[in-house]
């Protein structure tokens, strides 16, 4: 056995069970405590309405003790799903307006002819990992007629929400989809987003105006986009809206157009479940097989960077890619993208102090797996700044389950172990310091526990034992 994996079965057992088991009676009580009835908001003050991406996350760690709402909150996402299969970012609680920016007044998606009568909601998506929450809804399901019942609803609205994508969103049909918001991608002020989004040309009297609510929950500035990104998002919502969505008019006129590898490899790995749920469903997967095709091969083929050891992010807008160093680079793990070639290329990076390596123990030495940004070149590093360095538990969550996928278990286990630690030491925060391990953002976040959940229950049952 090597020394990093004995060091972090020794920390794994210091964390007694009974340490163990009270933590997720807490991640428990923190969903029990977001939950509204039918979804869950994914922090008590911050984000009062339901997320696509969150409700991904926070069904996968349902799925393991409450079948009932693991169900709930997928579907309750899915009744706001627009005609043309879009997935909006934001479901809207009607009881809860008035304290986020933007809302529904100001999204004015009713301008387009797909959206849902009766829901209100935002007019962007974001990355659909919702058939991987789904099939674990179906691998854990204790009445296996009702989930069957209820996957047989949701399948079709799965499908429609990846024949979106690849219709919509990819129009020189490369089998790679675009984001056309900061916003999609999920991580949001990424430095990723930096040189697209100051190379728009905005007129800052022609915005409309608008005040943001984020600053006046409790949460220091430094640790939320700036102003400079607010008045960019601002200005992509105002043009959807005036092409009334129309997402062939935006794609002619859109400045923020991306091939991301965090999106992308979502969809793929997506894919792959969703043939999973439809074999099991007796349906024909054969387009989703195809779908799964394309873009495993177009990862590889258009955004594999030799030089980098990772994949990057191409801009569609003008035409070149971007050179990333974010943890979006590592993602296509997630789906089988990377060749046997490229797999250790990856993980020799991810193993570096650019990602942190675990060290040793003390203080000085600690480092956590693994950061948003690269700790050693990214010169735009800010270790407590929302998507600019810390360490969030839903790209490490992806990670480990990518390492897993090609049997890289020295860093899938410290990656897990990780997970486990930053909660044990700061609760669910929304994310952390990759030294120092603080928790920053809003607390009580919920794909932090339903995440933690998912990886802290499959600890105790001892099915964490990979291969190889
Ligand atoms: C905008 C809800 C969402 C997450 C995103 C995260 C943050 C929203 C915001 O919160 O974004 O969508 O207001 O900052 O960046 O990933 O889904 O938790």
């Amino acid at each position: 056995m090597q020394v990093q994996e004995a060091m972090i079965m020794l920390e794994e057992r210091k964390l007694m069970s009974e340490t163990l088991n009270h933590l997720i009676e807490q991640a428990k009580s923190t969903l029990d405590a977001n939950w509204l009835g039918q979804s869950t908001k994914p922090s008590p003050h911050l984000y009062p309405h339901q997320w696509n991406w969150d409700s991904g996350f926070i069904a996968i760690g349902y799925a393991r003790y409450d079948q009932n709402r693991a169900q709930q909150e997928l579907s309750s996402l899915f009744s706001a799903q627009w005609a043309n299969g879009m997935l909006p970012q934001i479901v809207f609680n009607p009881d809860a307006l008035g304290s986020y920016f933007p809302e529904p007044d100001f999204w004015q998606a009713e301008r387009s002819p797909n959206y849902p009568p009766g829901a209100l909601t935002s007019g962007i998506t974001m990355p659909p990992l919702h058939a991987m929450a789904a099939l674990r809804v179906m691998q854990y399901a204790t009445d296996g007629n009702a989930a069957r019942e209820w996957l047989q609803d949701l399948y079709p609205r799965l499908v429609a929400l990846h024949e979106y994508f690849y219709r919509d969103r990819d129009p020189q049909r490369e089998g790679l989809v675009y984001i056309r918001h900061p916003w999609e991608s999920g991580l949001d002020n990424s430095p990723t987003w930096d040189a697209p989004l100051k190379a728009m040309k905005i007129d800052k009297d022609k915005l409309p105006p608008y005040q943001r609510k984020d600053l006046k929950k409790g949460i220091p500035k430094s640790q939320r986009p700036s102003d400079e990104d607010y008045d960019r998002y601002v200005y992509l919502v105002d043009l959807f809206r005036r092409l009334d969505y129309d997402e062939q008019a935006i794609y002619r006129e859109c400045p923020f157009l991306i091939q991301d590898p965090l999106l992308n490899s979502i969809l793929c790995k997506a894919n792959e479940d969703l043939i999973e749920i439809g074999q099991a469903l007796g349906e024909d997967t054969g387009q989703i097989q195809d779908w799964y095709d394309q873009t495993s091969r177009a990862l590889r083929e258009k955004l594999w960077h030799k030089r980098h050891g990772a994949f990057d992010v191409f801009d569609l807008y003008k035409g070149e890619p971007i050179g990333t160093l974010t943890a979006a680079g590592f993602m296509p793990l997630l789906c089988g993208a990377p060749t046997s070639e490229e797999a250790p290329i990856m993980c020799a990076f991810l193993d570096s102090h650019a990602y942190c390596t675990r060290k040793g123990t003390s203080q000085d030495q600690r480092c956590f797996s693994i950061p948003n940004y690269n700790l050693v070149e990214g010169s735009e590093l800010d270790t407590s700044h929302y998507w600019r360095g810390p360490v969030w538990i839903n790209t490490n969550w992806l990670l480990l389950q990518g390492l897993r996928r090609y049997g890289i278990k020295g860093k899938a286990d410290s990656v897990r172990a990780d997970i486990i630690k930053l909660v044990e030491s700061c609760g669910f925060h929304e994310y952390f310091d990759p030294y120092e391990g603080f928790g920053y953002g809003t607390d009580n976040f919920s794909w932090s526990a339903a995440l933690f959940l998912d990886v802290a229950l499959e600890q105790e049952e001892g099915i964490h034992e990979l291969p190889g």
